[in-house]
């Protein structure tokens, strides 16, 4: 027996867009991708502040279905990226799928099927559902007393308000993630005053990035095989470096070297001292950053390292008294990045709801699908290697898993399955056992987090990630359901 899935995708960024790449290339033709914002690409499209670069290399965050030998630099800038997702959607023909400005608010599997319900009051149907809703797309504003009383221009760095001209302003970054590095080094020297305030200092990989010069590109078009060999060369070695820095190995001790090396780069004392983490390397997300340590010495730039006591309308007050007054406030200050699908509201055939699911915490089986919740599969779900590694080879591994259950579902093998809770369990208990000896766990505040304090990442190779779902463990899945005919 043959069946012919229909495929709801939610979400069309970068993994919403390999997923659906993916059921074309198999030969599914009745998937949709239901996208909330206006057009295709995600965090590329949401992200457009000044400097932006992605910090892995270009050669490596691409598909590998699609190469791309145009790179114009070894990390490429945002606009650049966002164009590359949006030609992938074009060259696989899967823009006649995807339905932009409508936003999923629910999703309940019932009579076999998932019911998914959209802002526009309309429902339709599908028997499978993918999650591809990114993990760092809920901005958070910070909660800083007086900040809704301020009288300039006050944004979220995904949400950079280009009509507000910089020209001549005084401007201040709240936050020093690696957006707020790269903010910084884009604007030091481009406005007359740039005030940078600091809550914890980083550590900052100084990685140079180089323009791809006319021979390269040339070449790499004129011999296909060589684009192919430079992603296998920079995914060996990130593995490799990935792997060991989130134990202790050798790489972790390079790594953190070279990242004192650049601080001593800063031969002021006192600035160096105030730019100095007080935790080891890598606990927090690395920021790479030839020139950030430049960027801050310059004139016009200033490091606040007192906390922010308020907001008031002419500019930041510090526990000191000072105010520190600007015309425009950058809060550089990241994403929820434990909200994963919500607030969509998904209710399972028992009648579970994600939130129920994840009161304690977002968990998953296998980084990819939730017991009680059958026929769905989350592509960069909780506990995915998302540390310092490029998420594009990530989104392809979960992509190919989900396609291998909807594969089998084709060929008539079951009607509806979900892992069961003992695997789920088994599984968490198997990470939650390895997180103690993960640098993430080494005594820092970070957005790789969860509420229990443990990280909500990956804490082994991205290699392990991959091998594990090669398999389908389909001993692992429970496939009887209350209302679904096996
Ligand atoms: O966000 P973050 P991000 N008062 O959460 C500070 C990816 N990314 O947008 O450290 C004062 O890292 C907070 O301080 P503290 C990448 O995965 C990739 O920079 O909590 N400060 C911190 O300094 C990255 O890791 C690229 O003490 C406050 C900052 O805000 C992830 O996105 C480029 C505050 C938040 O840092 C997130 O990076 C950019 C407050 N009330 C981003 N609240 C690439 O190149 C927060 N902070 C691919």
């Amino acid at each position: 027996m043959t069946r012919e899935p229909s495929v709801i995708v939610i979400g069309a960024g970068m993994s919403g867009i390999c997923m659906a790449v993916k059921l074309k290339q198999a030969g599914i033709t009745d998937f949709t991708v239901l996208e909330k914002g206006g057009d295709v690409g995600g965090t590329w499209r949401d992200n457009t502040y000044p400097g932006l670069r992605c910090d892995v290399p270009s050669a490596f965050y691409q598909y590998t279905f699609d190469r791309n030998p145009n790179w114009s630099h070894f990390f490429s800038d945002g606009a650049e990226i966002h164009e590359y997702f949006r030609r992938t959607a074009d060259r696989f023909g899967i823009r006649d799928h995807i339905e932009l400005n409508t936003e999923v608010t629910d999703a309940r599997f019932t009579d076999g099927r998932w019911h998914v319900r959209t802002g526009d009051g309309r429902t339709r149907q599908a028997d499978f559902l993918v999650g591809a809703t990114g993990v760092l797309h809920h901005p958070v504003v910070p909660d800083i007393p007086g900040l809704d009383t301020f009288e300039g221009t006050t944004f979220h760095t995904a949400r950079w308000d280009h009509s507000a001209s910089l020209a001549g302003k005084r401007v201040a970054v709240i936050g020093t993630g690696s957006t707020g590095v790269q903010i910084v080094t884009a604007l030091a020297g481009e406005v007359p005053e740039l005030v940078l305030f600091q809550r914890t200092p980083q550590w900052v990989l100084p990685v140079p990035n180089w323009r791809n010069d006319p021979l390269t590109r040339a070449l790499r078009r004129r011999f296909p095989a060589l684009t192919r060999l430079e992603y296998r060369a920079i995914e060996q070695i990130f593995s490799v470096l990935v792997a060991g820095m989130v134990r202790d190995g050798w790489q972790r001790k390079l790594l953190s070297r070279l990242c004192e090396l650049n601080l001593r780069t800063v031969r002021d004392k006192r600035l160096r001292e105030a730019l100095t983490p007080d935790y080891q390397a890598m606990c927090k997300r690395l920021v790479m950053s030839p020139n950030f340590y430049r960027a801050v010495r310059r004139p016009g730039v200033r490091l606040v390292t007192d906390a922010i006591d308020h907001v008031e309308p002419r500019g930041v007050v510090t526990a000191d008294g000072t105010l520190h007054e600007v015309d425009v406030l950058a809060l550089a200050t990241g994403f929820d990045s434990h909200a994963y699908l919500r607030p969509i509201e998904m209710v399972g055939p028992t009648g579970r709801t994600l939130a129920e699911a994840w009161a304690d915490g977002p968990k998953a089986y296998r980084t990819v699908a939730l017991p009680e919740f059958p026929n769905f599969f989350l592509l960069m779900g909780p506990h995915s290697p998302v540390g310092n590694f490029s998420l594009v080879p990530i989104a392809e591994v979960q992509a190919d898993y989900a396609l291998t259950w909807i594969e089998a579902w084709r060929r008539g093998e079951y009607t509806a399955a979900a892992p069961s809770r003992e695997a789920t369990e088994r599984y968490n208990a198997e990470l939650r056992a390895a997180m103690p000896d993960t640098v993430w766990a080494s005594g820092c505040q970070s957005w790789y987090l969860g509420k229990d304090g443990l990280p909500e990442v990956w804490p082994f190779s991205p290699h392990r990630h991959a091998k594990m779902l090669r398999d389908r463990h389909t001993g692992e899945f429970d496939s009887e359901f209350e209302g679904v005919k096996a």
